[in-house]
């Protein structure tokens, strides 16, 4: 049964300001997947406070969030059969020095903070981080 998913990802400030976005953009295109929707933004610290309020208890929540608003960033709705996890396959571990061949940390990502790209960790997430930049 197919099983047609959303989910949100991000091209973060260090992957954005290296000019990597098209080519991140083409690994997800290579991948099957289709880009919905997107938009190159900058956003407050505030925002990316409530972005990463899960995090709020970590030591490195205040750096995070710093970080996310640093400068432009790319913001994308990426659709695929069972797309939440088939991204977070394609991204690789969280720190770039874990992540495997192939993936856009491993290619990409500079360290654990500067990483490159998030992705929706579950479809419930999806809809909420969707919701979260694309609201209109
Ligand atoms: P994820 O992006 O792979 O889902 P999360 O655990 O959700 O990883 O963490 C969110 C972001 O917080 C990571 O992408 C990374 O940029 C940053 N981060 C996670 N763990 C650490 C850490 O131990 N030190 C610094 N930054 C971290
Ligand atoms: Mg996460």
């Amino acid at each position: 049964m197919s099983n047609v998913e959303e989910t949100l990802s991000i091209i973060k400030p260090d992957a954005v300001d290296r000019n990597l976005d098209n080519e991140i953009k083409e690994m997800f295109k290579n991948k099957g997947f289709s880009i919905l929707k997107e938009k190159k933004i900058q956003i407050e610290k505030s925002e990316a406070e409530k972005f990463y309020k899960v995090h709020e208890t970590k030591p490195f929540y205040n750096d995070l969030c710093a970080y996310l608003s640093s400068g432009p960033i790319v913001v994308m709705v990426l659709e695929k059969e069972n797309a939440v996890l088939a991204n977070r396959e394609l991204m690789g571990a969280t720190n770039p020095n874990d992540a495997e061949e192939g993936t856009i940390r491993k290619k990409y990502g500079i360290s654990i903070d500067k990483n490159s790209v998030h992705g929706s960790d579950s479809v419930e997430n999806a809809k909420i981080e969707i919701d979260f930049f694309f609201n209109d």
